[in-house]
């Protein structure tokens, strides 16, 4: 008889084990869009720079015609190093740099075209800012990204099958010559008026059809095999919609990808907070300047966002299943101008302060919800990307052992398998009772509520509606104080 006790408890662990195997199995057997691996990679950077600087910054507009001459581009400090240099303090993973803006204008010396910085008095010609920012970037250990305008005003043959040839040599030479590449960011804005090489006309083109996208996907995949492609229709991030930074409170990754192309019209209303049945995982980036522009103009030196402003992107985007491209529109020495670097540090400082100390770590808190061997709900807690709490029907509920003060909820689900829940609801127990306290809609990588300073002794998470059972990989309580 003595034997067979530990026999038992032998089998009930294996039994255990293997009911904890298979539900682990089951979740994975899933029909909804799943992310690629360059894709996770991505969303895991969540916030990085955009740089806008051209010929642009020299004329101070915002959409040059391309008939400016190459001569008026001609920084006079520029220094890639304090670009990469601030964004890496505050936390930026990434940059990345408008390459060829809409007015064909190359910051690197492309045997293409007369248009670029070759022919410019920086460096007498010598220059190429393309792989000045690759050096930063390696320096720094920041990822290096490039924006391509398909759109160009100054080439002669915008519009015909000769300019699809010209924009090719051009990805070719851009995603062979400047090392790794996370991220190719093709502008949704293009046809229209130019210069298109002296014949000052309007040229419109067919969006869907003109720029052979899927051969150019190709063409990118075959050279930067690890390169997310942005664009309005992806294929693999997707604009959010507006130029405010500003995810939805519903934004889900799934995305009815087949339907968009770039540029269309109906984008912004239709699909941008992208769709619960959408056909492919297409997450969103938000992309906003700084400023009120993308390029530099001295009469914004006053007009770079407040803290406030900053702070309410940061948690509209990032803290909305969004990534951030945060823009700098670098002024005519070539440098981020000191209004903007103070106003990113004061933001990266703010964001430090908000999450420096997750309330649930390193405490007492205990966690009431049964456990489910291998998929239970501590695995929120343990900061393992890898790890998830299998949500069945119950509520996650986590007593602090004392009344603490919070503002803050984050809460990520595991989208290795998808992105599940649809709705859920925060409660607070306060003076003994379950007080609500939010009652929202999609999750996704991440999502961060903010609400008045709450005083509670435990919390009550509950999904509400979902795809399929929802997987949660962390939860954490925040008390941002402000009041310092
Ligand atoms: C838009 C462009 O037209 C703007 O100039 C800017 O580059 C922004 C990021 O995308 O479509």
């Amino acid at each position: 008889m003595k034997y067979l006790f530990p026999i038992r408890i032998f089998s009930i662990c294996l039994l255990l084990g293997l009911v904890a195997c298979e539900e682990q199995a089951n979740v994975a057997k899933t029909d909804l869009p799943l992310p690629s691996q360059r894709q996770l990679d991505w969303q895991r950077m969540e916030f990085y720079g955009f740089v806008h600087f051209s010929i642009n910054t020299f004329t101070d507009m915002e959409w040059g015609m391309g008939d400016e001459s190459p001569e008026k581009f001609n920084p006079s400090e520029l220094d890639t190093r304090q670009w990469v240099k601030e964004m890496k303090d505050a936390g930026m993973k990434g940059v990345i740099l408008t390459s060829k803006h809409h007015d064909g204008f190359c910051l690197w010396p492309s045997q293409y075209t007369e248009h670029s910085v070759k022919n410019s008095p920086w460096k007498n010609g010598e220059g190429d800012v393309v792989a000045e920012l690759a050096e930063a970037c390696k320096e720094y250990g920041l990822k290096l990204g490039l924006y391509y305008s398909p759109w160009d005003r100054n080439h002669p043959d915008y519009g015909k099958p000769e300019y699809i040839t010209y924009m090719r040599n051009q990805l070719r030479e851009l995603l062979t010559n400047y090392g790794d590449i996370f991220e190719v960011w093709f502008d949704g804005a293009n046809g229209g008026t130019g210069y298109y090489g002296g014949a000052n006309e309007e040229r419109r083109v067919d969006k869907r059809s003109y720029y052979d996208w899927e051969n150019t996907y190709a063409l990118v995949r075959e050279l930067q095999p690890n390169a997310v492609i942005f664009g309005d229709a992806g294929p693999d991030v997707r604009w959010v919609g507006n130029e405010k930074g500003h995810a939805y409170p519903t934004t889900w990754s799934y995305l009815m990808r087949d339907s968009v192309y770039a540029g269309m019209p109906e984008y912004a209303d239709l699909y941008a907070s992208g769709q619960e049945d959408g056909s492919h995982w297409v997450p969103a980036e938000a992309d906003v300047s700084i400023r009120p522009g993308w390029y530099y103009h001295p009469a914004e030196d006053d007009k770079v966002k407040t803290l406030e402003e900053l702070m309410d992107i940061y948690y509209k985007s990032i803290g909305r299943n969004s990534a951030l491209l945060l823009n700098f529109p670098v002024d005519t020495r070539g440098l981020i101008h000191e209004n903007d670097v103070q106003a990113l540090r004061e933001m990266a400082a703010r964001i430090e302060r908000d999450f420096s100390d997750d309330l649930l770590q390193g405490r007492q808190v205990k966690i009431l919800s049964p456990s489910k061997g291998q998929n239970g709900p501590e695995n929120v807690l343990d900061n393992d990307m890898a790890t998830y709490w299998i949500i069945n029907e119950e509520a996650l509920e986590i007593d602090f052992g004392q009344e603490i003060t919070f503002n803050r909820f984050w809460v990520q689900e595991h989208i290795p398998l998808g992105q599940r829940v649809k709705s859920f609801t925060l409660e607070a127990k306060q003076n003994g009772q379950w007080q609500p306290l939010a009652s929202e809609t999609t999750i996704g990588y991440k999502r961060i509520l903010r609400f008045d300073d709450t005083q509670a002794t435990a919390i009550r998470f509950r999904v509400d509606d979902y795809l399929e059972p929802p997987l949660i990989s962390h939860v954490k309580v925040f008390f941002a104080d402000h009041s310092r």
